[in-house]
């Protein structure tokens, strides 16, 4: 949606009542009512930290959006990952996709993971997230925009976590050429300058079925991208 900013040398002095008026446009204007549709549905999840209950019951639907300015309304009201509790989760899945392995999308998926390093400003968490949910829900990824099923911010004190969830682990080529986008967008992201450095420094893909059956250490890596060498 575009504001339309007057100039407020142009119009005639009797007509302007307060400088707001001049800059916002009334709440009757079509230009608020405009709706920019996105491809797709989009849905937050949030899992909260009430560690006591099943993992199940910690997940909540919060709220789908399906316009541009819905989407923006939405993050607006709630927390940026950087200032949820430990152990809470932040899901975006697309079509009505639960975040959980179980489901037929996820069944023989994976993930790219991008373990965020806590020598780095809170704020890069924020920065990631709202980088690649932004290629997301714009379509950035393409023939393989089918391919993605959602994204995960995990926020743990030992080290949070964000990943992008792929509906098909086994397709190499289509989950190469997602890391590549998201390595881009990220390599490219307008940061503050006190930032210094790459955002993330490897991102690795590992199967679902793995990260179910295996501790972290033992969790092999499909597909490794780091920022620091051309891959
Ligand atoms: P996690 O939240 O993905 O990682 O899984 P965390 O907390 O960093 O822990 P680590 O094991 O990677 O070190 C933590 C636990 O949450 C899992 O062991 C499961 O018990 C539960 N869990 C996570 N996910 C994504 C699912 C899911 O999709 N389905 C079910 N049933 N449980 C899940």
């Amino acid at each position: 949606m575009s504001v339309q900013v007057f100039n407020m040398a142009t119009i005639p002095e009797e007509q302007i009542k307060t400088e707001s008026e001049a800059v916002v446009p009334s709440p009757n204007s079509d230009l608020l009512k405009e709706r920019h549709q996105l491809k797709r549905t989009w849905t937050l999840w949030y899992l909260n930290d009430k560690k006591n209950l099943d993992w199940l019951q910690r997940l909540h639907e919060v709220c789908s959006v399906d316009t541009i300015e819905d989407f923006w309304m939405l993050m607006k009201n709630v927390r940026p990952p950087s200032r949820l509790n430990n152990t809470c989760d932040y899901n975006v899945f697309r079509d009505h996709i639960r975040p959980v392995w179980e489901v037929p999308d996820n069944k023989s998926g994976g993930r790219w993971l991008i373990n965020i390093d806590r020598s780095k400003h809170p704020e890069v968490i924020d920065i990631i997230w709202m980088e690649i949910l932004i290629a997301m829900i714009g379509e950035q990824f393409g023939e393989d925009s089918e391919q993605i099923c959602g994204i995960v911010c995990n926020i743990r004190n030992k080290g949070s976590k964000i990943s992008i969830w792929t509906r098909d682990c086994n397709d190499e080529e289509a989950n190469k050429r997602i890391g590549q986008v998201i390595k881009e967008k990220l390599m490219n992201a307008d940061i503050p300058e006190y930032i210094n450095g790459p955002l993330f420094d490897t991102m690795r893909y590992e199967d679902h079925d793995d990260v179910q059956q295996k501790s972290s250490s033992q969790i092999k890596s499909k597909l490794i991208i780091s920022s620091t060498v051309n891959n």
